[in-house]
This record gives C-alpha cells, structure tokens and sequence, in this order.
C-alpha cells in the first residue's frame, strides 16, 4: 500500500522520519504538484492535514484518508468518492494540551490579568478587587477535547455547563455564561455559528475562547461585538485564514488575544503509531479507529 504524504504548512519530513522509525516498510509518497497521473493512481492512503482541491478524482485507488489533527473540516472535499474512509487523531495528550490552554486564557480573562499589563506599562502599583474564580463557562462541544477542556475548568474553580446542538439553543446556555468555550467540530451546520446574534445574546463583558477552527467565528461579528464593548475580549488561537495576513483586522482589536494555532500538537511519534496501526487495518480490509461519520463531518 502507498501513502501519499501532504502534510503543509508541516513539513512532510517531519512526519515521514517518526512513520519510518516505527515501520520502515511503509511506502511513502511525498505530495508536490508535479506528481503525475499515473503517480496518483498507485496510491491507496493519503496522510494530510488539507486536501488540495481536484486531487481526489486523480486517486482512483484511495480507500482511507488519516488526518494529521484532530479536525477533519479541510479533508471532506464534495468530490471524495463515497466509499474512502477519513479517520482523525484522536490524542489525550493533545486534549490535555488544549484544556490547559483554555484554563490559561480562561483566568487570564477572569482574574484580570490584561488590566495589570496595562498597569505595568504604566509603572502603576494598583489593587483592583480580589476574589477567586467561580465564573460560568459554556463549553460548545462535548466530544473529546470540549470533555477534557470541561474538566479541567472544573477543577481550577469554574462551573462548567457543556452544550451540544441537539440540546437546546445556544443563546440560552450563552446568556448566563461568562466565558464562552468553542470546542466544535467545523461542518455546515457550525461554520459560522458564532455570530452577531449569538455575541448579542452573551453578557456584557463576557469572553470568547475558539481553540476549534476559525470558521466557526463570523470575525467581522467579534470584532464590532469586542469594539462596542459589548464583549470583553477574546482568545483566538485559530483563525479563518490561517496564517493571518499583516493586515488582518483581528490584530489590531484591544482585548482580543491572537495565538498561531499552538494550543497543543499531537507529536509526529503519536500520528505515526496511529497511522500505521490504521494502515495495518486498511490493509486488511477492515476500518481503521477514529473513522469519522463523513456525513456528519465528524
Ligand atoms: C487540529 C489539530 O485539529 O491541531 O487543529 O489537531
């Protein structure tokens, strides 16, 4: 079986060395546009974090995608015949990862942390009140990272409230919650969904934290929502164009936070192991873990 490898912006090496050393019978492909047709067409599995657009047609072979993450959004073009299978990562570490994160930015917000910076740079030694974190969190998605990233809150001393679409409607968990958490899958039905009428339903002064895809955000939305003062602020360690032009409008707003999609990584050793261990069953003609529901796109 050969495996395509089209792991950009990560370089394909990187992947390539850590699936070597565990089995250095793994065939591997790495992915460039001058690959020809009948290149294509000898292969069996792709190992990607994006899929090019127009290059499923030209891999008449393939049965199984691997996702290097944990999302699966940039892997599910409308032209992937039916039958191939797309699996994901699925990583503890990486979840703990995030739900650390969260619980940073989420205090940072919530002890008022920006408001000392601010101080600092004016050489100003000034207590505001003190009092210790209660606050309610909301976090949207309550799969594998959103159940980690609740958890975690929980136990520094937030009250925590999960919510998933089928539960009940989104501005009723926002509209007594202090802090937002996005842990969603991105499909259809979620990009977008957090817009100008769910920033409304939010408290004044509450705090958005996405560590799931940018789309989910309508960015123009947050950032009039941030301007007004209506939100305090937000932590976006994901974006919808990633890597952010110069001159994206999101830099330059007072209170939201940018990071470049660092909150955690699962290490090349982990994907590797996952990987060859879902290659073995392709190979076998069975479905590998973490295979996702491609009509629910996750
Ligand atoms: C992701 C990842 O899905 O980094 O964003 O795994």
């Amino acid at each position: 079986m050969k495996t395509l490898l089209i792991t950009a912006p990560m370089p394909e090496g990187y992947f390539s060395g850590a699936i070597r050393q565990c089995d250095p019978t793994v065939e591997l492909i790495e992915y460039g546009p001058a690959l020809s047709d009948a290149e294509l067409a000898q292969v069996d599995a792709v190992l990607a974090w994006r899929l090019p657009a127009g290059l499923a047609p030209r891999l008449p072979r393939l049965k199984w995608i691997c996702a290097v993450s944990a999302g699966v959004d940039k892997l599910l073009p409308p032209d992937l015949p039916p039958q191939v299978m797309v699996s994901r990562i699925v990583d503890e570490e990486q979840a703990h990862g995030i739900a650390q994160f969260v619980v940073l930015m989420a205090l940072r917000h919530a002890r008022g942390l920006a408001s000392y910076e601010v101080q600092q740079q004016r050489r100003e030694w000034k207590r505001q009140p003190v009092a210790v974190v209660r606050s309610r969190v909301a976090v949207l998605g309550t799969g594998a990272m959103g159940s980690v990233v609740a958890r975690l809150l929980a136990q520094v001393g937030f009250e925590v409230r999960g919510w998933n679409r089928h539960e009940e409607p989104l501005d009723h968990v926002l509209r007594d919650s202090a802090i937002a958490v996005c842990a969603l899958p991105l499909t259809p039905e979620t990009e977008g969904i957090l817009d100008a009428r769910v920033f409304a339903s939010m408290p004044r002064g509450s705090y958005l934290i996405n560590i799931a895809r940018g789309a989910h955000v309508v960015e123009p939305d947050l950032i009039a929502a941030v301007r007004r003062g209506h939100l305090a602020g937000a932590a976006l360690d994901v974006q919808r164009n990633e890597p952010m032009a110069a001159d994206d409008p999101l830099w330059d707003v007072p209170g939201i936070t940018i990071t470049p999609h660092i909150a955690a990584q699962s290490s090349p050793q982990t994907i590797a192991v996952q990987f060859i261990a879902g290659l073995h069953r392709v190979e076998r003609g069975q479905v590998p873990a973490n295979t996702v529901d491609r009509s629910r796109g996750y």
